[in-house]
């Protein structure tokens, strides 16, 4: 999607926004079934109302792609926490042991190795990953979608979110099926035509183009497919409501 497109997307989006809180919108957004997880947050309300808006107006719009020269010349890796023993033991083995396992509400609940992940048939695109704390960076992901993956084990229907979680531990997030089922949300596995290197993620991350960085974990060890956010953490969709930032990271 060009530009131009993406200026009317968000001057729609604005606009829709402000319909939405004008209507009442919180009451709009719960005949919906539009509440995110952290709706109980102090910015709760707001939150509510942008997730709402973004879900009825965009919900199937594309994170804008880039072309090759954008690509950024150094992916900026955050996070340089020194891994643990049992990461290092996966890295020293190549990641020939790391199990990317998938279950919860699914038939066939199933332990994947990387070579399983990279067997799908893969997608590669050129976005931006920003994080909230100001620095961003373009870079051409490649990994499975999320929305084969979870063919491959048979979602049941009444299941509502995916949460999945790093082998960091305090690292974990959930998005609705509209982003799990979105063509860009990959199971990253390839990042500007190398193997993830550490720092980004390796082997396996989540990648979620529509939404700030702090949604595309990095180590990814585990999703569970669930109707209800309730027993994760605190229930709040992931920490970062408790730090004060948003469950719904839209961009
Ligand atoms: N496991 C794990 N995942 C993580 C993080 C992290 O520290 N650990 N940082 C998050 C944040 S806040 C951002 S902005 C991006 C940063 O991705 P990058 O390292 O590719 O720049 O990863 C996200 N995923
Ligand atoms: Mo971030």
């Amino acid at each position: 999607m060009g530009a131009q497109m993406n200026k009317i997307t968000r001057r729609t989006l604005i606009g829709g926004a402000a319909g939405v809180a004008g209507l009442g919108g919180y009451r709009l957004a719960q005949q919906q079934g539009l509440i995110p997880p952290d709706s109980g947050c102090l910015y709760g309300t707001g939150s509510t109302l942008t997730y709402a808006a973004q879900r009825l107006l965009t919900k199937n719009t594309m994170a804008r792609e880039f072309r090759r020269d954008q690509i950024s010349k150094v992916p900026f890796a955050n996070g340089t926490a020194k891994p643990s023993a049992e990461y290092q033991r996966h890295q020293a083995a190549g990641f020939a042991e790391w199990r990317l396992t998938v279950e919860g509400m699914v038939a066939r609940p199933t332990a994947f190795s990387v070579a399983d992940i990279k067997r799908f048939a893969s997608r590669s695109q050129i976005t931006h990953l920003a994080c909230e704390e100001g620095w961003s960076y373009i870079a051409v992901w490649t990994g499975a979608p999320l929305s084969n993956i979870l063919d491959q084990v048979g979602v049941d229907p009444k299941a509502k979110w995916i949460v999945y979680f790093s082998i960091e531990p305090d690292w974990w997030e959930s998005i609705d099926m509209d982003d799990a089922r979105h063509p860009q949300t990959l199971v990253a596995h390839t990042l500007n035509g190398a193997d993830l290197a550490v720092g980004l993620g390796a082997p396996l991350r989540m990648r979620v183009p529509r939404q700030l960085g702090y949604k595309s974990i990095k180590f990814m060890n585990r999703i569970v497919v669930a109707d209800n956010l309730k027993h994760f953490g605190k229930g709040l969709g992931s920490n970062e409501p408790e730090g004060g930032y948003s469950w719904y990271a839209g961009i």
